[in-house]
């Protein structure tokens, strides 16, 4: 039998307000992504696992470094449900945003070893590190849906979000809201 993954992408305290690289409101998906976990056969998170210098920091502020209070998951997200966690952005050369650069475990087959066919991800920034992961995931061959209230962008330019949106819909990703789970 196929399954149906959840994928929570990096929502941890440096990416909400009072974090190192705040996305406005992204603790607010905490709450819509917790009502929908039970739903899944599997519950998969990736984490922004940085070492305390990479170049990744030459683009952005120092922020996920493993170790700290910043690299944890929001406090209310519901992380006993998570089966498990996919560390990403863990050299000191690469910015891992997509979580199929998972260092510590293949994201592709761990999918495949599981069944999944159909991913659902949600989670912390459209912009960047959502969109790596889902158009990797189109590219997978992986039914990519995308949870469109549960997701928050950086819009480091102000419709970087909605760009964003657009393209994951134009390479196949199917864009629904969690209450239509
Ligand atoms: C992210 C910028 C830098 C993300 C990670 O999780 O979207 N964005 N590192
Ligand atoms: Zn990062």
């Amino acid at each position: 039998m196929s399954k149906k993954a959840l994928l929570i992408v990096d929502l941890q305290n440096d990416f909400c307000p009072g974090g190192a690289l705040p996305v406005k409101d992204g603790d607010k998906i905490v709450e819509p992504i917790n009502k929908i976990m039970d739903k899944f056969d599997l519950v998969i998170a990736s984490k922004d696992m940085h070492p305390e210098k990479t170049v990744h920091f030459d683009k952005w502020p120092v922020h996920c470094v493993r170790g700290t209070k910043g690299s944890e998951f929001h406090p209310d997200l519901k992380s006993e449900k998570i089966d498990f966690i996919f560390e990403k952005g863990t050299g000191n050369r690469d910015d891992g945003y997509s979580a199929f650069e998972a260092t510590n475990k293949d994201l592709e087959e761990f999918l495949k070893e599981n069944n999944v066919e159909e991913l659902y991800v949600c989670g912390l920034a459209t912009d960047y590190c959502v969109k790596a992961s889902v158009l990797d995931a189109l590219k997978r061959g992986f039914k990519t849906f995308v949870l469109t209230d549960c997701i928050k962008a950086v819009n480091v330019n102000p419709d970087d979000g909605e760009k964003a949106l657009r393209e994951m819909k134009d390479k196949g990703a199917i864009l629904i809201e969690s209450k239509s789970i």
